[in-house]
């Protein structure tokens, strides 16, 4: 029986990763969150006790993941690094807990990990890349060049030359994977698929940045997960591997659909002022990840998984609605 210590597992893609390991492996996990406003233990209610434990807690904080990271066994365990900072638009109002969190919160993981030769894995972004034209059919592979746009991509592309300069400088055993755009349960409503879904429950119009013909490449949370968990199994150390499954929609059209689906006419959204720096498009080709691992996604039909997501936020307003007012206190702020 091994143990994965998974920092930020109260987060979206911390909590579904963390539901799947205990539904479909013999893991044992021990999550460590700091709970920020992004965090919620609600997110993991109703998984097995026994094979869960939690730490509230800092990843920057030293001294306690020296401690957390001395009861693993080099042998069979791993931590698996989801914490982060992870919204835009909050980087661009106030970028200091982005590298604080990205920056020397990954430090202070590796920096234990190292000591204790443990296994790492970083969970990274396909915006380290920066953005591709609009019409332009070439999408990011893993020797694409960094050149992140906000103070958030910047920060995760900070993060992953530390893991990489571990590698090579000190052997650490790591892999790093970048994901596009994910969707799913449990998605913080700042985000643009359930703050949109959610605004329709409300009775609010969907609010689409700039035109609206930006492009991100739509990837099921359980997709992004089952390959994360492919990598730690097959995937080779020092390695990044680009996780995406073509998904590639506009803004528009992921808007349109959503309102059809919600049974709202398709033109019922409003145009708001654009973000700053505002990538145009990403795209990810999977070929490497797919060839050394085998992995393929399972939820290939946008239209379905948009409709089942849709179904989990009318579903869990309690879990949704605590945190609703307060992120659109923020974009009021913004004017978006
Ligand atoms: P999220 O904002 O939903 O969750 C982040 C979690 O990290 C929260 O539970 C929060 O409490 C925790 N956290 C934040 N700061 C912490 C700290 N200092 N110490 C401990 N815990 C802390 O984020 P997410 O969307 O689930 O993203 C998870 C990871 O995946 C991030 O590393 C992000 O960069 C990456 N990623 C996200 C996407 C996406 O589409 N959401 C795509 C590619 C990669
Ligand atoms: O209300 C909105 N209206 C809108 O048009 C919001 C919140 C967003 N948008 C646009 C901006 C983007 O083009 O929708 C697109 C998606 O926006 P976000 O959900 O904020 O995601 P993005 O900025 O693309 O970053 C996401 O994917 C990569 C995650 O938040 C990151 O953590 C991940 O690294």
């Amino acid at each position: 029986m091994s143990t994965l210590l998974v920092t930020g597992g109260a987060g979206f893609i911390g909590s579904n990763f963390v539901r799947r390991v205990l539904a479909d492996t013999e893991h044992e996990v021990l999550v460590l969150d700091k709970l920020t406003y992004a965090g919620d233990q609600m997110s993991l209610a109703g998984l097995p006790g026994p094979r869960l434990g939690f730490v509230r807690g800092d990843v920057a904080d030293a001294e306690l993941v020296g401690r957390l990271v001395d009861g693993l066994d080099p042998a069979t365990d791993a931590i698996v690094h989801f914490a982060a900072e992870s919204h835009n638009d909050n980087s661009l109002a106030g970028p200091r807990p982005f590298l604080d969190t990205n920056v020397i919160g990954t430090y202070t993981l590796i920096e234990a990990a190292r000591r204790r030769d443990i296994r790492f894995h970083h969970i990274s972004t396909d915006e380290v890349y920066g953005d591709l034209e609009l019409d332009d059919p070439a999408k990011f592979t893993e020797s694409s060049a960094y050149r992140p746009s906000s103070p958030y991509s910047s920060t995760k592309a900070a993060s992953d030359l530390l893991v990489a300069a571990w590698v090579r400088s000190f052997g650490l055993r790591a892999t790093i994977s970048g994901c596009s755009n994910n969707y799913g349960p449990y998605q913080h409503v700042e985000k643009f698929i359930p703050r949109q879904v959610t605004n329709v429950l409300r009775g609010q119009r969907p609010k689409l940045y700039g035109t609206g013909r930006n492009v991100r490449d739509w990837i099921h949370v359980d997709d992004h997960n089952s390959a994360v968990l492919a990598i730690l199994e097959r995937g080779r150390i020092g390695e990044t591997y680009l996780i995406g499954a073509n998904g590639e929609r506009s803004n528009r059209e992921v808007v349109e659909t959503l309102l059809e689906l919600l049974g709202r006419p398709r033109d019922e959204y409003d145009l708001v002022g654009d973000r700053p720096g505002h990538d145009l498009r990403y795209a990810i080709d999977a070929s490497k990840l797919r060839a050394e691992t085998g992995w393929e996604p399972r939820f290939t039909d946008f239209r379905d998984g948009l409709e089942r997501t849709i179904e989990w936020y009318r579903a869990n307003e309690a879990w949704w609605a605590p945190h609703k007012d307060a992120a659109e206190a923020r974009y009021a702020e913004l004017g978006r």
